[in-house]
């Protein structure tokens, strides 16, 4: 007999993944492997801010072999977020959009448990300056912060493919330390995941690359491998070079060869994939644009730099946005 929502609950799920993307239901994969008890709270469709979770009831149907092997929920039971659920949840993934992050957490988190420790592990930046404002009324909450590399498509709404292994950096983003255990199991669950004492220059090295290949294959249509042609090098460089001092006013040092190397082994590394923004663009959604060039471009401003090539892209995508 399949156990209802509430039998689950008395297994505990202590962890929630927010956002149901490919790399959401990827990470949830890679902890349930591990036995740990996981929430995926995703949004009712019947109310923009209504959340619902889907608690997973039986991971060993799942195999969990890396590279191109399709995981899929075969038993997901769909019941409203109570109170209850949330008063187990102590560590809550967000692997929303950028865009979402904010919005979602904002309600939330005077719901939460009030020691919930938050790890966001999305793409661009910006949503964890207006969580670390947010997080103030919250003293005993803490937030890590990430970037993950692992590649995963969804085939259907609960069937993933992990399209690729790669690199997953965590780290103290500030408030209260993450807890051991959790650390330990997020550092055993997922495959090439490290811990870093920097993690904020992980995260602007990891922006450096979203920048350069997101929009670019987003504006010229094409897979990640295309870029390695000599006419986008040169608009990689540029972008490189308007990105380093608007980092070293945050007090990150990066340097333009060793970013161009990260930036081209991506491009090798993933040149089949069409990247997160040309599919937004594809299917007439919404960008993380305002948190990858456009988070450039708005630090820029406040340090009196000038990014005229992150400005000019952050319009491009704009415009690319506004055509239904
Ligand atoms: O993170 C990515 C994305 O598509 O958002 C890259 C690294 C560019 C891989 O496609």
């Amino acid at each position: 007999m399949t156990p209802s929502a509430e039998d689950v609950l008395q297994n505990t799920a202590n962890i929630a993944v927010l956002g149901v993307g490919a790399v959401g239901q990827l990470i949830c994969h890679q902890l349930t492997a591990k036995a740990a008890k996981v929430l995926l709270l995703t949004r009712d469709v019947s109310g923009p801010q209504t959340l619902t979770c889907q608690p997973l009831m039986d991971a060993s149907a799942t195999s969990c072999v890396p590279d191109s092997v399709t995981h899929q929920y075969p038993s997901l039971i769909t019941t409203n977020l109570t109170a209850e659920h949330l008063a187990h949840i102590r560590l809550l993934i967000v692997t929303t959009k950028a865009y979402q992050v904010v919005a979602l957490l904002t309600p939330l988190l005077a719901k939460l448990r009030a020691d919930c420790h938050i790890l966001l592990l999305h793409n661009g930046m910006g949503p964890h300056l207006a969580l670390s404002v947010l997080l103030a009324q919250h003293p005993a909450m803490g937030l890590s912060l990430g970037t993950t590399s692992q590649g995963a498509m969804r085939l259907s709404q609960w069937q993933i493919k992990h399209t690729g292994t790669g690199l997953t950096q965590l780290g103290h983003g500030f408030g209260a330390v993450i807890n051991d255990n959790y650390r330990a199991l997020l550092l055993d669950a997922i495959p090439d995941s490290h811990w870093q004492d920097d993690i904020i220059t992980s995260l602007w090295q990891k922006l450096a690359i979203n920048c350069a290949i997101n929009p670019l294959t987003a504006i010229h249509q094409c897979q990640n491998g295309a870029l390695a042609a000599p006419q986008h090098q040169d608009t990689i460089s540029q972008l490189l070079l308007e990105l380093i001092p608007v980092a070293k006013a945050q007090g990150v040092k990066l340097e333009l060869d060793n970013l161009l190397e990260k930036v081209n082994q991506v491009i090798h590394l993933t040149a089949q994939n069409y990247s997160s923004m040309y599919q937004d663009i594809t299917h007439h959604r919404p960008t993380e644009i305002a948190q990858i060039n456009g988070y450039v471009s708005q630090c820029a401003q406040e340090y009196g730099l000038k990014t005229p090539l992150h400005h000019a892209i952050l319009a491009s995508i704009k415009s690319l946005e506004a055509q239904d």
